[in-house]
């Protein structure tokens, strides 16, 4: 019912749980992908772990904990976002607010106040696991590649850098092998750390994808890693992978299915790669925090491209028309009002790369979604979260930010601190709605400025479509039909292909997903190119046809 919907506040997940007594001379662990936003968990009543952050993993040791037959474990959960919250809760509803604070979410109940545009899906939405390792175990595996380039089949070294850890970790042996994707041995060698070389490297390409594997064995413990060797860097106006200029053709998307709402759907993954092949895309933003494993593993496997985003969402006080502080403007980076998100961010960050180093797939990290940054102290804000990433990222990829509309060339802190600039615009939909000219002629006056003031970077659209109604054609296009929605794709496509700067175009959204109630969406955002079911809408064969060639 819609108490449960609208919950505020905790919730209790438990059960019993027993380790078989020949498993207890091993280490062993709990593990929770994602809970989504704050889990305590107690073991028999007992608090041994506690996490901040719903979509990344964390895990907890049991040997010292458990004990013989039943044990009670219960997770609890906590779904409330607020101003310390990635993503950001605030203090009114941004969706009403939108429209002048009439609509949805006038209420004395203590309720979650989205700051962003999807619904506030909770709970444990990804596989809890016990699993084992023996006592001395690899805790970690970094591998880098260094690519020759020069020669007319390129060759590789990698650099591997196995963690051990527990109390032999010292006087251990650890071996580590090299196989191809078929399984064939290509070579082997000794130590924690050290190199492997392949000539006539087989790289891993966009929609071509080839993974070696990365054996370590140490001591008893045995871990196989998929490794895709390729390069990513941004050279002038160029996103290059494996050297060669890279048009990102996708979407962003959303974990969202129904009827799992945020909850891990494994099948549905599948189906929207392959659909996503059918269209010829290659790429999207796990759009607005982290994605399952289980996801970031296909998309090394299939070869999709993926920048890959931390949960800061919604970090921007001037949505619902800045009137989230009891009616008040305020500065959303003021020291004592604003967010208080930067350590929690930094936290984020650290998480985000530890998960994802090693894929492949991922070309870029997303810092954020459309934060205010344009306002007064985003530079502050942002500057020292570049830097770690930028820090601990062993592959040194790109680091950007996605820009709200409004931004401008001179204001957005972005300019001084992306490698690509990525933008969301809605000329067409939230400005000019309905008057394709002058959308275009205003989403041209911009672009122009931007060439002006910030030449010699490339860009990327991460965002950009309207609203669509499969069932609602209208000649002349309207809002809301097929018909416009196609209108406005050819429009914005017109527009990307003057620039050769643009390196991108990532259409919101694939399908269609829930929201909150409010009087901006019915029945959730309908501006998928496929409706949440993943059927086609008519643009979605426009796009095809477009990305078959583009
Ligand atoms: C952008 C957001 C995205 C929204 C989209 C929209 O980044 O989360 O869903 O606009 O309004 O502001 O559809």
């Amino acid at each position: 019912g819609a108490d449960f919907r609208d919950h505020y506040g905790w919730v209790f997940y438990q059960r019993n749980i027993s380790v078989p007594a020949y498993v207890k001379s091993q280490r062993i662990v709990l593990r929770c992908a994602a809970v989504t936003h704050y889990a305590k968990i107690y073991l028999n009543g007992n608090l041994i772990c506690e996490h901040k952050g719903g979509f990344l993993p964390f895990e907890v040791e049991l040997n010292d904990v458990l004990e013989d037959g039943d044990n009670l474990l219960t997770i609890a959960v906590n779904n409330v976002i607020d101003y310390t919250t990635l993503p950001v809760g605030g203090k009114a509803n941004m969706m009403s607010g939108m429209m002048g604070g009439m609509g949805a979410g006038a209420s004395d109940k203590p309720q979650n106040n989205p700051n962003f545009d999807f619904f506030n899906y909770c709970g444990i939405t990804r596989p809890v696991k016990i699993y084992t390792t023996p006592k001395t175990y690899i805790n970690d595996i970094t591998v880098t590649a260094d690519i020759d380039f020069t020669k007319e089949e390129p060759s590789a070294v990698l650099n591997y850098n196995v963690e051990i850890k527990g109390k032999d970790y010292n006087n251990i042996t650890c071996k580590v092998e090299l196989f191809d994707e078929e399984g064939t041995k290509l070579s082997e060698t000794e130590g924690s750390e050290g190199t492997f070389e392949i000539n006539n490297v087989r790289l891993w390409q966009p929609l071509n994808a080839y993974l070696y594997k990365i054996k370590v064995t140490a001591g008893e413990d045995v871990y196989t890693l998929p490794y895709g060797v390729r390069s990513v860097r941004v050279d002038g106006t160029k996103f290059l992978i494996n050297e060669k200029p890279f048009y990102f053709k996708g979407y962003g998307k959303h974990e969202d299915t129904f009827p799992n709402g945020r909850g891990i759907n494994l099948p549905m993954n599948t189906k929207d790669i392959s659909i996503m092949k059918w269209q010829h895309a290659n790429s999207f933003r796990p759009s607005h925090y982290p994605y399952s494993e289980e996801m970031m593993r296909l998309c090394d496997e299939e070869g999709i491209v993926v920048i890959d985003e931390t949960t800061a969402v919604g970090v921007n006080l001037q949505f619902g028309g800045g009137a989230n502080f009891g009616g008040e403007r305020i500065g959303t980076f003021d020291k004592e009002h604003g967010v208080q998100t930067q350590e929690h961010h930094k936290d984020v960050i650290r998480d985000l790369i530890s998960r994802d180093k090693n894929h492949a797939c991922v070309v870029m990290w997303s810092i954020a979604n459309e934060p205010d940054s344009a306002a007064e102290g985003a530079y502050d804000y942002f500057k020292p979260l570049y830097d770690l990433a930028r820090e601990l990222d062993p592959q040194k990829r790109p680091c950007t930010l996605v820009s709200v509309q409004g931004t401008t060339a001179d204001t957005d802190c972005s300019s001084k601190l992306s490698d690509v600039i990525c933008l969301n615009r809605y000329y067409g939909w939230y400005i000019h709605g309905g008057v394709m000219e002058d959308a275009e002629a205003e989403f041209l006056e911009e672009m122009d400025q931007w060439a002006i003031h910030y030449p010699g970077h490339p860009f990327i659209f991460t965002e950009y479509g309207t609203d669509t109604l499969p069932e609602m054609h209208r000649l002349p296009a309207s809002m809301w039909s097929q018909e416009y929605q196609d209108e406005y794709m050819e429009m914005y496509a017109k527009v990307f292909d003057r620039y050769p700067w643009v390196v991108g175009e990532l259409a919101w959204n694939f399908a269609d997903f829930q929201t909150g109630q409010g009087i901006m969406r019915v029945g959730g955002n309908r501006k998928g190119v496929f409706t949440r079911e993943r059927q086609p809408k008519q643009t979605a064969h426009l796009l095809r046809r477009r990305w078959e060639t583009k």
